[in-house]
């Protein structure tokens, strides 16, 4: 068995990171073949071919054909997994407005390009920003591929509030569950920790409020800004490796008794708008994800959760007339 993976923006930072891990196997095991199309932009498929040119020097026993191209046709042709990373940055002067518009006109094209030529039963994962707009622009732009297939990447936040949290509770990652991050993948987040758990014990009451509000919060939000401001460029290996966590836990399942987060269509749960691609807790069986229910939320989550549905509804709006 194989199955044929699609990465956009494959010579990018997050798209390096990203081939690689794929193909030695990380993101489905040892035992299943991949074959890797990888999509860029005309002027760098240069670059993308010398990507290409190190994959086949790895000679990873789990990859199998590799294309490359500029054309979104060819690229999600059969594909059964995507990773839309490749996405148009913000420019100097250029409003959100705009860069909701510019990205806008590459999701909807891509969609288009999933909807003719991708397995109809592809998972897609939306990483470039906007994510979660984009996401929503991609689904719509395919009306014949199930819309439960279009997710964005929140597992990057969700993996940071972990981080954040062992190192408070000075235990292992490993050892945290139940930790939900609601809403978009941009500051307005809630990473919400009222389930958290370690080694099964709900020790949510236990952490000093003023921390989880004033520091642990604002943190998860801004730790993309901090990591800019450190390395002098964006997170990379932390974002494919948060893709890779992402599309093999919704493939392979989620841990028992835990959940993850995923942005993904909403379906009115927790009173969020349908119509946006919005983050909630979820449990990933069978290759399929269902969005955990009857959690208590109170009125400091429930204001939280809202501001960030708000965003979302506003982000809709300037780009409403691409739907
Ligand atoms: P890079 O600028 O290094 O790479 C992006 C690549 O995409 C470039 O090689 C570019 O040529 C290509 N590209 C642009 N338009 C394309 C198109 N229409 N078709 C195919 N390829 C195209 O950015 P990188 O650091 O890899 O980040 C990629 C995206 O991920 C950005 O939008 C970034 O904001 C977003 N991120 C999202 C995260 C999330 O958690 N959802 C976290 C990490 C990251 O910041």
């Amino acid at each position: 068995m194989s199955k044929s993976v699609t990465i956009t923006g494959a010579a990018g930072q997050i798209g390096y990171q990203l081939a690689f891990r794929i193909a030695s196997g990380q993101l489905l095991g040892a035992d299943e073949k991949i074959n890797l199309n990888l999509l860029e932009i005309t002027p760098a498929l240069d670059a993308l071919k010398g990507v290409a040119m190190e994959l086949e020097d790895c000679a990873f026993e789990t990859l199998g054909e590799i294309s490359i191209s500029d054309d979104p046709n060819e690229a999600f042709k059969n594909s059964d997994f995507a990773f839309l990373v490749g996405a148009k940055p913000r420019g100097p002067g250029m409003e959100r407005s705009d860069l909701l518009q510019e990205n806008a006109k590459i999701f909807s094209a891509q969609g288009k390009a999933i909807n003719e030529n991708a397995s109809s039963d592809i998972k897609v994962l939306v990483v470039g920003n906007p994510a979660n707009t984009n996401a929503l622009i991609a689904m719509s732009n395919a009306p014949d591929i199930d819309q439960n297939a279009f997710t964005a990447m929140m597992r990057l936040d969700h993996n940071r509030a972990l981080a954040q949290l062992a190192s408070k509770l000075g235990c292992h990652s490993t050892e945290i569950s139940n930790m939900t991050i609601w809403g978009n993948h941009s500051t307005t987040q809630y990473p919400d920790i009222s389930n958290l758990r370690v080694t099964g014990e709900n020790i949510s009451n236990r952490l000093d409020q003023a921390w989880v509000k004033d520091d642990f919060i604002p943190r998860v939000q801004n730790r993309g800004a901090e990591i800019i401001k450190a390395r002098g460029l964006s997170s990379a290996a932390s974002a494919a490796s948060a893709a890779i966590d992402h599309m093999r836990d919704w493939s392979l399942g989620t841990k028992e008794n835990d959940w993850v987060s995923m942005a993904i269509p909403s379906d009115g749960s927790y009173e969020i708008s349908k119509g946006i691609i919005y983050s909630f807790p979820v449990i990933c069986e069978n290759g399929s994800y269902s969005i955990v229910q009857n959690l208590e939320i109170n009125e400091f989550s429930k204001e939280c959760m809202e501001i960030s549905e708000k965003e979302l509804l506003e982000e809709k709006a300037a780009i409403e007339h691409l739907l």
